[in-house]
């Protein structure tokens, strides 16, 4: 049986067997806006608009100082102008790998595939490596015409298997979308940290209203990682 998390909520990575969860990917499964017009006919119009949220995470010390990263290649133009570090899907360690960028959310409803996916091998983390945390942006090109607010569904899962194949889910954290949510362009879904050399998950879950994913990291890193 899966763990079902609530905010806050911080658990150890014992599976069923009593064995540790060491190797296993982190999902992220979001739905595209869809409203629902009534035509001048009388019959009902979909319209769907695409939400291109971004998985990043950020990987501190037990000073809570920068180790490495995960974000999108897809900025690097704009980050090569202005001197920042370049996007990349792995960590140097190889511990965390990204599957990629997904454009659009789900189409026709929840499918109950995770969107974006960064896989985890808790035995290659670096060792200095004390805080793993996960964070959703909304793309920065998109106009920025809507918040979390309006983001149908953002689920989180912690699961055996590949980005192609869930083998067993260990825990479910869904974060359902409320009016908290309104004007918020990220949200800190939840960190991995180790606490007595053993590796447990805090399901964090608020939201904040950045812009782009690196005011995301630069808030982590000066609230959340000391
Ligand atoms: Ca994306
Ligand atoms: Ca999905």
């Amino acid at each position: 049986m899966a763990i079902s998390l609530a905010k806050g909520q911080k658990i150890d990575l014992t599976k069923s067997s009593g064995e540790s969860l060491t190797n296993f990917c982190v999902g992220v499964n979001w739905g595209a806006i869809v409203t629902e017009k009534k035509s001048f006919w009388g019959g009902i119009n979909k319209e769907v608009q695409d939400v291109d949220l971004d998985l990043s995470c950020v990987l501190t010390d037990a000073s809570g100082e920068l180790v490495d990263y995960i974000y999108s290649p897809d900025y690097n133009g704009f980050l090569e102008k202005n001197n920042l570090p370049l996007g990349k899907l792995s960590t140097r360690d190889g511990a965390l790998k990204h599957s990629g960028d997904d454009r659009k959310g789900d189409l026709d409803g929840d499918d109950g595939l995770d969107n974006e996916i960064i896989s985890v091998d808790l035995n290659k983390v670096d060792s200095n490596v004390d805080k793993i945390f996960f964070f959703l942006n909304i793309y920065l090109n998109q106009g920025q015409n809507f918040d979390f607010s309006h983001v149908p569904y953002a689920k989180i899962r912690m699961y055996e298997g590949t980005s192609k194949k869930v083998n067993t889910v260990f825990a479910n954290y869904d974060i359902a979308t409320n009016s908290s949510f309104a004007g918020k362009g990220a949200l800190i879904l939840g960190k991995l940290y180790r606490r007595n050399n053993v590796w447990r998950f805090d399901a964090i879950g608020d939201p904040t209203a950045d812009k782009i994913f690196l005011q995301t990291l630069t808030h982590i890193l000066s609230n959340y990682a000391k």
